[in-house]
């Protein structure tokens, strides 16, 4: 089989990129080690900047996005007892985020693929790119005991941080950077109204705890835990009491509970590997760098990596010019690390660490108090977590 970009990886990352190409008349096959099922089983992000959905629109996969999103003006930031809003839409010039699910994304995404005659291949086993050093790069798999190849002009490595691209690198061609936080989220998903009509963000002596959502009817909430927790060990009613223990009172009195249908423990981390391209393979999205959760960086990370290999990719086809895909890994990478700073300092701001002595603690309370009354630092905080341009 032949194609002209061979995509490694059905999230987000590889399914947005699939979208665009189709759509640009430029021909790719997606591949992917699970089926369609497991991957719609995965929960994740919730809250998409305005390139993300700008993308989507592109992508012609955002009518139930405009239908079913949910616009967010602000979120809160809780601590000492009160909760202070932060007015992203004012703060911004006029910009908001939209919770919609990671879930729900992919699954648009899908169904719109399925429509078009573009090949996915789900439940491929050994996923392996070669020769993406020279002219003729391809993809081998394995389905159903038989070895398949995939030739191609390039390859997108949108397989995740434990992906097959990545480690196919040879490991003197790449840097890597890494950060891991001494403990997870517990996060549950519930069908019951959201305790507040926006996000909070709460810090609190016990730890970090948000309070997020998919929809008027069903919560996401996180609290932050040790890196050796079991989900076994948390009952729902030792969620909610400890969910209850992090917020200001108001927001623990009408915090409705109902019986959670998922429950997991996901580690921090921030992590981002150098260059973006090697020869004619590019990362794209997890597959390159991570963050931590609490800046809800990284799908629109993905997102943004994608633009700018889409643009490369057309222009090349379209123009052939190689100026764009030569660019790529520049451009992407420097947006990546200011989300990576992003993201790594709000996550030192909102958590207990377990080494924070008292001047540590103490820094922590006053960055909170300068954030929540200094228009300048409220502003930065709106502009990053709305989404630098791209
Ligand atoms: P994905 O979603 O991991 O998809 C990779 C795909 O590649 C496949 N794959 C392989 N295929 C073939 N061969 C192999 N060897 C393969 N290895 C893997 C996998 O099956 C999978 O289908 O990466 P992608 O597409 O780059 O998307 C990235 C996002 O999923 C990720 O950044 C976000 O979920 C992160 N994230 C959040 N991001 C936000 O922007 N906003 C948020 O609010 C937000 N909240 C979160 C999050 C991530 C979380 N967890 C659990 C990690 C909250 C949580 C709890
Ligand atoms: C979520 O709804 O899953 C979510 C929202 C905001 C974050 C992280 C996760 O910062």
């Amino acid at each position: 089989m032949r194609t002209q970009i061979a995509i490694i990886g059905s999230g987000p990352s590889g399914l947005l990129l699939g979208q665009l190409l189709t759509g640009a008349g430029i021909d790719n096959v997606i591949l992917d080690r699970v089926g369609k099922d497991y991957i719609l089983g995965r929960v994740r992000a919730g809250v998409l900047e305005e390139g993300t959905v700008r993308l989507l629109d592109e992508a012609r996969s955002a009518a139930r996005l405009h239908a079913e999103g949910l616009p967010h003006n602000g979120f809160s930031l809780a601590f000492d007892g009160r909760d202070h809003r932060i007015d992203l839409y004012g703060l911004s010039g006029g910009k908001r985020v939209t919770v919609y699910g990671q879930t729900e994304v992919t699954r648009d995404l899908m169904e719109q693929r399925e429509a078009s005659d573009a090949l996915t291949i789900y439940d491929a086993a050994d996923v392996t790119p070669h020769d993406f050093d020279g002219h003729t790069p391809f993809v081998s798999y394995e389905k159903d005991g038989v070895v398949h190849r995939i030739d191609c002009d390039f390859i997108a490595g949108c397989d995740g941080f434990h992906g097959a691209s990545r480690k196919a690198l040879p490991k003197k061609a790449i840097r890597t950077f890494e950060k891991i936080y001494p403990f997870g989220w517990l996060g549950i998903l519930v069908d019951v109204a959201p305790v507040n009509h926006e996000l909070i963000y709460a810090n609190h002596p016990r730890g970090f705890a948000l309070c997020s959502m998919r929809s008027a009817t069903r919560s996401r909430y996180y609290i932050q835990c040790s890196l050796d927790e079991k989900v076994e060990d948390w009952s729902d009613d030792r969620f909610w009491d400890e969910l209850r223990c992090r917020l200001p009172t108001h927001h623990a009195e009408a915090l409705k509970t109902a019986a959670s249908f998922e429950k997991s423990i996901a580690p921090l981390r921030s992590f981002v590997a150098e260059p973006l391209r090697f020869g004619r393979l590019f990362l794209v999205g997890d597959a390159a760098h991570i963050v931590p959760p609490t800046g809800a960086k990284g799908l629109n990370l993905a997102a943004s990596d994608v633009h700018y290999l889409f643009e490369g990719l057309r222009e090349f086809y379209g123009d052939r010019s190689s100026a764009g895909i030569d660019a790529y890994s520049q451009k992407a990478l420097a947006r990546v690390w200011k989300a990576v700073r992003f993201s790594w300092w709000m996550t030192t701001m909102m958590h207990r660490f377990p080494d924070t002595g008292d001047f540590d603690q103490k820094i922590q309370e006053a960055e909170l108090d300068y954030l929540t009354h200094s228009r300048a630092a409220s502003t930065a905080l709106a502009e990053n977590y709305v989404g630098l341009p791209f």
